[in-house]
């Protein structure tokens, strides 16, 4: 598969993906977001990959949907395409990924951007990573999850002022307002986030899909209706050769190997 908006690679059980569109600033095109739709298809499908970390520049991460793809379309296309959705198919493939995502953010994450890093399942940040939803300040709003995920993580009163004033957040107010997990030095980004998807791969990979959609489900359900769903989960992983390698290792005391089933 070849690409030229973005940049894909592997390390070895973890997929990397980089926005490489710089001129734009990163700029999410049709044709970026169909690529990262494919490079995801791909990552899914390969057994061998556990983790994909999805990352931009050093300065931008990505400054949002392209402004000048956008210029001169009315409401018509956006709904007829439902855009930013099915004609780019990408923003659906990340929204419905199964293997975990870590945005590693440095720099400009706004609009689309913000959006396509809060999508992912875990952002780390660099000390120069600035969020935001700018959109207001170009007679639009955010419309691939910006009123919706900021809300649930950060809360109301912050996501509407960011929303509302168009304001960046720089990534030390990330942290404190739990948007990211980290902030880490920028000449540090790349090794953290990759340590920590190699990690997570290293795991047992049915236990960690079954942990993401447990986490997911705090997003979706009311507290009784998930914790049911995370005691039946918590069980399921009784059904895995894995789980009785973990704990027989841990007894053992010695490393588990896991097998993946
Ligand atoms: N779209 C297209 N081109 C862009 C974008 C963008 N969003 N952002 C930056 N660029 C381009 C600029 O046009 C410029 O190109 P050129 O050199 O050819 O003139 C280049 O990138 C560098 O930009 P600046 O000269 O402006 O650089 P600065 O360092 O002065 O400023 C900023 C950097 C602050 C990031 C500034 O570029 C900016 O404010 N960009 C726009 C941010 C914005 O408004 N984003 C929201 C867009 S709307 C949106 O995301 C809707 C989301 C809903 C659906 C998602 C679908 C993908």
């Amino acid at each position: 598969m070849s690409y030229e908006l973005i940049e894909v690679s592997t390390q070895e059980a973890v997929g990397i993906i980089r926005l490489d569109r710089p001129k734009a600033y990163n700029a999410l095109c049709n044709a970026l977001v169909a690529e990262l739709g494919q490079a995801l298809d791909v990552f899914e499908a390969d057994e061998a990959i556990g983790a994909i970390v999805l990352t931009g520049g050093e300065k931008v991460f990505a400054a949002g949907a392209d402004i000048g793809e956008m210029l001169d379309r009315e409401h018509a296309d956006l709904f007829l395409d439902d855009f930013p959705y099915v004609k780019s198919h990408g923003w659906e493939r990340l929204n419905n990924c199964r293997k975990p995502t870590i945005a590693a953010v440095s720099g400009f994450a706004l609009g689309g951007g913000c959006e396509m890093a809060m999508a992912c399942d875990i952002i780390l940040a660099s000390d120069t990573a600035k969020f935001g939803q700018p959109e207001v300040k170009i007679g639009t709003m955010p419309g691939a999850g910006g009123t919706q995920r900021l809300v649930r993580a950060i809360g109301k009163a912050k996501a509407m002022e960011l929303c509302l004033t168009g304001r960046m957040m720089d990534a030390e107010e990330a942290e404190q307002a739990g948007l990211v997990c980290r902030v880490v030095p920028v000449d540090a980004l790349m090794e953290e986030a990759l340590t920590m998807a190699a990690t997570i791969a290293s795991h047992s990979r049915p236990v960690v899909m079954q942990i993401r959609e447990a986490v997911e489900q705090a997003f979706e359900t009311g507290l009784q209706a998930g914790l049911l769903f995370e005691r039946r989960a918590f069980q399921a992983t009784f059904n895995l050769a894995d789980r009785k390698e973990g704990m027989s290792a841990f007894a053992e005391k010695r490393k588990p190997v896991f097998r993946h089933r």
